[in-house]
């Protein structure tokens, strides 16, 4: 039976993965902050009573700035693969904590590296790097592949610029097996609340519902390679099961601005949206609607707020998954269209939870952003 070790295990990615690797008769053990609060709700249901036999998923408190209980963690796992997913993954919040992203996302990364040679684990435990499209940042070629050069625009996009490097250089310094895998966007109804897709159809689905009364913006005309975060764990695993490490960009080939995932989750609720350029008020006013919504003629539903525009703007991006497909038979299965739906079909169900939790004289808890 394989071992792996997830760091990140508690958010998007690493829910599908564990999920992924349990189902290919892996052990899977991840790490989890300590929090004030219940912070496993993406794996909960991966959870087995400890008491069972046959135990097969196994949670660690940890943390990635915290370099001897990450050695203290892989001395006991003796992980055949880890999957270095955490991070502070938030490109906008990197602007408010930088030298903690940098921590975490930089020399969290050279931690784990290093932990792996301190403990002569060199020849056993392969390394997966959730390297990111943000490397390319402000883009120099289109579409972007593993030869495009990086251009990082963000504290976030540096700290993994230096991730990246420090891979490539324990790779050819020490033989390790690690890898970058060059991700582009990747999405679905796990996805953090606060990321532009997981932001529009959980307040659409809320406004439709008469919970909220607009979905507040940024930057409309940013445009992203959105793809499903279920298809994009199975590159991560097959870049490990590969002959000789290498790096890879995954991504779907397709691009879409933020404007047109709007308009597209609308459409999903039977809500034709109609944008009115003011300026920076720019709104998304309601022309059609379905019998059964809170939404009427002429209401706007979408704003800008110039709060969410970033000091430094990613504007474009789009990969070139090529090399994935003809070396690891890659290839996304949720297209753009099915990726909206989804997550909003998840969204509405949630919103009409809360709903009914109104209705019934309770009221859900307001959350910021
Ligand atoms: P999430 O933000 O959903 O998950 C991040 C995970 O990292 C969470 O489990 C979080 O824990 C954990 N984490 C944060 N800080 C620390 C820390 N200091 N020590 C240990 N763990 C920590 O991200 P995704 O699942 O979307 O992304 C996974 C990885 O892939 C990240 O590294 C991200 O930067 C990268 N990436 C993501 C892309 C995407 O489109 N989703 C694209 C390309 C790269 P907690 O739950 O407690 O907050
Ligand atoms: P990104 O994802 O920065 O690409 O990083 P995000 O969904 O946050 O932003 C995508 C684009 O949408 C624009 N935007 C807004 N973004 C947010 N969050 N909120 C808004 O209200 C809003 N309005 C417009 C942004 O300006 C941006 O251009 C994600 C993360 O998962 C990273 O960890 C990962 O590395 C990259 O994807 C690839």
């Amino acid at each position: 039976m394989k071992r792996a070790l997830i760091s990140g295990i508690t958010g998007q990615d690493g829910a599908y993965l564990a999920e992924l690797l349990l189902a290919k008769g892996y052990e899977v053990h991840g790490i989890k902050r300590r929090a004030s609060s219940f912070n496993t709700e993406r794996v909960d249901h991966l959870y087995q009573d400890p008491h069972e036999t046959d135990q097969r998923f196994f949670l660690h408190y940890g943390d990635l700035t915290d370099a001897s209980n990450l050695i203290r963690i892989i001395q006991q796992v003796q992980p055949d693969e880890i999957y270095n997913l955490g991070a502070q993954s938030h490109v906008q919040v990197s602007f408010e904590m930088p030298e903690y992203t940098a921590d975490t996302d930089a020399i969290g990364t050279l931690r784990l590296l290093e932990a792996i040679r301190i403990l002569g684990l060199e020849r056993k435990t392969r390394f997966y790097q959730a390297s990111t499209s943000e490397l390319y940042g402000k883009v120099q070629q289109t579409p972007q592949s593993e030869t495009t050069p990086f251009y990082p625009r963000s504290p976030y996009g540096v700290a993994k610029l230096y991730a990246y490097w420090i891979v490539v250089n324990y790779r050819e310094a020490y033989g390790l097996y690690a890898c970058n895998g060059i991700l582009f966007n990747h999405e679905s109804p796990r996805r953090g609340e606060t990321f532009v897709t997981r932001k529009i159809t959980r307040a659409l689905s809320r406004i439709h519902l008469g919970l909220q009364d607009c979905l507040y913006l940024g930057n409309l005309d940013a445009r992203r390679d959105w793809g499903h975060a279920r298809d994009y764990v199975k590159a991560q695993w097959l870049m490990l099961q590969q002959d000789a490490p290498e790096d890879f960009v995954i991504a779907t080939g397709v691009q879409h601005s933020v404007r047109e995932f709007v308009t597209c989750a609308a459409r999903e609720l039977g809500v034709m949206l109609d944008w009115r350029g003011e300026g920076v008020d720019e709104h998304g006013v309601v022309t059609t609607v379905p019998a059964d919504s809170a939404m009427r003629p002429g209401q706007h539903i979408a704003a800008i707020d110039p709060h969410y525009f970033r000091s430094a703007e990613v504007e474009t991006l789009l990969g070139d998954p090529t090399k994935a497909k003809q070396q690891l038979g890659w290839q996304p299965e949720t297209d753009f269209d099915a990726l909206v739906s989804e997550m909003m079909q998840a969204d509405l169900q949630l919103a009409q939870r809360d709903a009914l939790v109104n209705r019934a004289g309770f009221h859900s808890p307001h959350h910021h952003e």
